[in-house]
């Protein structure tokens, strides 16, 4: 991996690994592309390019055009989006994600792209969700994970294409925001507890879901894309995870550095029903055999981090 080019680079993971790589890798061998640009740093730091994913041959032309070695496919519409635009999902979600690994066929690259605790669904064992074990999602953007777990396992069996993939949980950071996700309350809550000492939360009470801190989700990208490919078993869709947390538990941690902190509840049924479907917790023990993951972030480091950031920030 010493030529990148990344997709959806403006997004909530996108913006963060951009930096990151540029850092290890050097500025001009990150390439940069989103559908629109904007002044954050990841689009000004360094080389970018406008890229609609479903522009195939703009695909390739750019990747021919810097040379690149790898693509990390980022660009993708969330759970709850997806949910109100199925049709529109399944075209962005599965036409980008096959252009990007033709064009990772074609010109021979290595691959990534996310796959999420998503891809379960109400028959998967909810806790300590196994690496291996029923998919049967009942989400459009959970359909998308399932088929793109698969094409990327095709790729790599038909094709020999290098692709390689994370499940990941709700990411949580203090940079980009995340968009039309279910998980996303758990980085508005840093939010509001800041600007307003209160939070209404569209999760219930007694709701868990799997989260990390975005700095152990780049590590992961990273230490994934490096690893020994001949110690890697499951390649494309690795469990991983730093914690599982409900409402309450994140609602306590705040208040242990905003003691006034209120938190309340008014229920989004369409994205309380997508996180009844997703796994409580699941068992990240296949990534840390295969190739060493390991989160350094728990709830606690987390907020005190997240608060500190966000209060400079704010
Ligand atoms: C979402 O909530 O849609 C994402 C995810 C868990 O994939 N954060």
């Amino acid at each position: 991996m010493k030529k990148i080019l990344i997709t959806g680079a403006l997004g909530q993971i996108g913006s963060e690994l951009t930096v990151k790589l540029r850092d290890i890798y050097g500025q001009d061998n990150v390439i940069a592309t989103d559908i629109r640009q904007t002044n954050s740093e990841a689009a000004v730091n360094g080389p970018f390019e406008i890229l609609d994913v479903m522009d195939a041959n703009r695909m390739v032309e750019l990747a021919k055009e810097y040379n690149v070695d790898t693509i990390m496919h980022m660009a993708a519409l969330l759970s709850a989006t997806a949910e109100t635009k199925p049709v529109f999902a399944w075209n962005l979600n599965m036409g980008g994600l096959m252009n990007a690994l033709e064009t990772a066929r074609e010109l021979n690259l290595q691959f990534f792209t996310p796959s999420s605790i998503g891809a379960f669904g109400p028959n998967t064992p909810k806790d300590n969700t196994p690496q291996d074990t029923i998919q049967r999602p009942t989400t459009m953007y959970g359909v998308n994970k399932v088929a793109g777990e698969l094409l990327a396992d095709y790729y790599f069996h038909r094709f020999g294409v290098d692709t390689r993939g994370v499940r990941f949980p709700g990411l949580i950071s203090y940079v980009t925001p995340p968009g039309g996700g279910t998980t996303d309350y758990a980085v508005e809550i840093y939010y509001e507890a800041i600007k307003k000492g209160q939070y209404s939360s569209y999760i219930n009470k007694g709701t868990y879901m799997d989260m990390m801190y975005m700095p152990d989700a780049l590590g992961a990208i990273i230490d994934l894309m490096e690893a020994d490919p001949s110690k890697l078993i499951h390649r494309n869709a690795f469990n991983v995870t730093a914690m599982s947390f409900d409402p309450e538990q994140l609602a306590a941690e705040i208040r242990k550095h905003i003691p006034g902190f209120e938190l309340s509840y008014e229920v989004d049924p369409v994205r309380q029903a997508i996180a009844d479907s997703w796994p409580n917790s699941i068992d990240a023990s296949a990534a840390a055999e295969e190739w060493g993951f390991k989160a350094k972030y728990d709830i606690g480091s987390m907020t005190a981090d997240m608060l500190e950031k966000l209060k400079v920030k704010l």
